[in-house]
């Protein structure tokens, strides 16, 4: 096991809905400890240099536009094993493929609407972290 730091995103819709507070209450009963968290409006070039990587995908410029649509809340989460535990929490892309009581399927609405993002590797966790929160590191000492 291992102390692990990941990047989250609660994302436009579920600010947008208010349930900011209601997600980070359930992280913290979940046993993660939030180690960082800013509300921030992303601008586009934030929005694309972060989802560089689907690019080439259809649904990318919607991404874009539903990522800046309104303020975002960012931060970073620490459990051990943390990534995955938070990916395990977030639930399935598409909420209603997701498990019941995932973010996703509480606060989702469908596979672009979808309230949260995780990390999803400890590799990206520490690219996504340096992104927005220089100093993070994966593996915190404490
Ligand atoms: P995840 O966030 O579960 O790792 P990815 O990496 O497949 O999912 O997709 C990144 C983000 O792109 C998703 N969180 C979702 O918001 C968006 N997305 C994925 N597929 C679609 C789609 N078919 N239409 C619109 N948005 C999508």
């Amino acid at each position: 096991m291992a102390l692990e730091r990941t990047f989250f995103i609660i994302k436009p819709d579920a600010v947008a809905a208010g349930n900011t507070g209601n997600i980070l209450a359930l992280i913290e009963k979940e046993g993660f400890s939030i180690a960082a968290l800013h509300r921030v409006q992303l601008t586009r070039a934030q929005a694309e240099g972060f989802y560089a990587v689907h690019s080439q995908r259809g649904f990318f410029g919607e991404l874009c536009d539903f990522m800046t649509r309104g303020p975002v809340v960012i931060g970073a989460l620490q459990k051990e094993e943390g990534v995955a535990a938070w990916r395990t929490l977030m639930g399935a892309t598409d909420p209603a493929k997701a498990d019941a009581g995932t973010m996703r399927k509480l606060f989702g609405a469908n596979v672009g609407e979808n309230a949260t993002h995780g990390s999803d590797s400890l590799e990206n966790a520490k690219i996504e972290l340096s992104f927005f929160f220089a100093g993070h590191d994966v593996n915190p000492s404490a």
